[in-house]
């Protein structure tokens, strides 16, 4: 049915070494204090890559402390925007030149095809990085224009030690996210990778000293959630939480946060994200779009386009091809040229997904295609589409995070509006038409961080991204991100001659 099966051959070794195990504080690599370590897997396979130090409470409070000291002793945030500017600047080049190894890595620790690691991952963590090295010695405040006998002037300052945790599914790219906007307006980092992904973000903090990054500003530990992030969220000595996961998680950070010291919170949370297709819309085009939106990066995705709505009069017709494109999606190695789908992260998430697609069945959803496990090795699953899909149905409501579109049907446009709104998400949506009134009202009416209209997953590091509702609070990337960065202090001078 699929066009390569080469899951079941042997799996492709990945042309990179793996040298950076440990915990990264103070700019050294160290043991965990503990000394204890834990796997780390290749999805292809579920077989161990490597050993990886494990933090916890007291590896959490040693980066603590060393970025606290980056932060109140300097050079950092009192070394010149234009000189950080520059070492980030720096970085970004080495990344560049060691871009193959990094896009291999990514690729063995993730599964995700090693051409998007290479076309999308590493050089949108490039673009991220340039363009927040941009805006270091552009960011200043006002003079304001306040009654009485005062000059008035704000001062954005940076706001310290900022704690961030990321998930698996951009290991770098949402690395990028966090690092960029919070080294640029000079801020030191203490960063906990996800469990699934420890060794992309370490190759790259390692660059980082070398393009002369200071000790102690950007700290990178492996380990769990309840442990170590859980440590790291609840510190008090930890002045900012940004935070990408699931929404059950991003509660228990604010959680933390609050009963902590307040330490302001961002999220950037789960989503299940309508994507709109209209009467008059190109449905070839459309379906092709619909499939990328679901099915890109193994469907996991929190901004995946997972509720697939068609307009009754091309449904049928938009069932069809969808269908038909599903078929031929190509699934196995990652590694290999010209395949389109790699395995899903690990075996939680891949019993997970098969779940979903069970009680999709059972519900009463047309499976239109997929609906198992891809071979028999490692975490692969059939890319899956679902017709006839109930807005009541689980498939419908909850975020599966993986190969499976679920496509239901519209009447009008105030209904398809009212019903792409009836979710606790508010992520993303996207809208195909060539009616321009459509364009202008869905755009509006839409409850979501971001709107696409006539394309998806369009991701620069200008563009900002960020959830309304339950996927999330403040935004990631371009200048709305800076603002989660800084602090505003308002100077004021008296002024002892009214004239001047
Ligand atoms: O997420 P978690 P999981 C969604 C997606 C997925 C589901 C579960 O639906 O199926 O979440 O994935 C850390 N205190 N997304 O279990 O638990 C954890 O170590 C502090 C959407 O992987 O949210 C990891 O670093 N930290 C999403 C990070 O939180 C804790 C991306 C994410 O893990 C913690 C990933 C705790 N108590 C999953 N518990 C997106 N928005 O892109 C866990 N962590």
């Amino acid at each position: 049915r699929f066009s390569t099966a080469v899951a079941s051959e042997e799996p492709i070794v990945p042309p990179v070494q793996i040298q950076d195990t440990q915990l990264l504080i103070n700019g050294q690599f160290v043991d965990a204090a503990s000394g204890k370590t834990f796997p780390t897997l290749d999805p292809r396979t579920g077989e161990v890559i490597a050993h990886v130090a494990e933090s916890d409470v007291e590896d959490v409070n040693l980066a603590v402390s060393a970025a606290r000291k980056a932060f109140d002793e300097g050079p950092w945030p009192k070394m010149t925007a234009y000189k950080r500017s520059q070492i980030i600047l720096r970085f970004a080049d080495l990344v560049e030149k060691h871009s193959d190894e990094l896009a291999a890595l990514e690729t063995w620790n993730n599964g995700k095809t090693y051409e998007q690691a290479a076309n999308v991952d590493v050089p949108m963590l490039i673009r991220i990085f340039r363009y927040y090295a941009g805006w270091a010695d552009k960011i200043h405040g006002l003079t304001v224009p306040a009654d009485g006998l005062h000059h008035v002037q704000t001062l954005h300052e940076p706001i310290g030690v900022a704690g961030q945790i990321v998930p698996w599914n951009f290991p770098l790219l949402i690395y990028a996210w966090k690092v960029a906007p919070a080294l640029a307006c000079g801020n030191t980092v203490v960063l906990k990778t996800a469990e699934q992904t420890p060794l992309s973000a370490l190759y790259v903090s390692k660059l980082f000293h070398e393009a002369g990054l200071p000790p102690g500003v950007l700290n990178v530990i492996s380990g769990f959630g309840p442990t170590s992030g859980a440590a790291l969220a609840s510190h008090m000595d930890v002045d900012k939480l940004a935070f990408t996961g699931s929404t059950e998680t991003g509660k228990i950070v604010l959680q933390l946060a609050a009963k902590s010291n307040l330490k302001p919170v961002t999220l950037e949370l789960g989503g299940k994200s309508p994507f709109i297709v209209c009467e008059d819309a190109d449905v070839d085009k459309a379906v092709e779009l619909a499939h990328s939106a679901l099915f890109f990066n193994q469907g996991q995705c929190c901004c995946a386009g997972s509720r697939t709505f068609v307009h009754e009069r091309v449904y049928d017709e938009f069932v069809e091809k969808a269908k038909a494109r599903a078929l031929k999606r190509v699934v196995g190695d990652p590694f290999k040229k010209g395949v389109e789908q790699g395995p899903q992260i690990d075996s939680g998430q891949f019993k997970k997904i098969l779940k979903y697609i069970r009680s999709g069945i059972e519900s009463g959803a047309t499976l239109e295609s997929g609906g198992e496990r891809f071979g028999s090795k490692g975490y692969y699953i059939q890319p899956t589409v679902f017709s006839n899909v109930q807005d009541n149905m689980l498939i419908a409501k909850d975020e599966i995070f993986g190969p499976v579109q679920s496509i239901l049907k519209f009447k009008d446009l105030d209904e398809v509006i009212q019903r792409a709104n009836m979710t606790r998400y508010g992520l993303a949506a996207g809208v195909f038409t060539q009616n321009l009134d459509t364009a202008n009202t869905m755009m509006r009416a839409l409850r979501a961080g971001t709107v696409w209209i006539n394309c998806f997953d369009v991701f620069d590091a200008a563009i900002p991204f960020g959830g309304y509702k339950m996927s999330g609070q403040g935004r990631v990337r371009g200048i709305y991100s800076l603002s989660s960065y800084l602090q505003v202090k308002a100077v004021v001078t008296a002024l002892k001659n009214p004239a001047w």
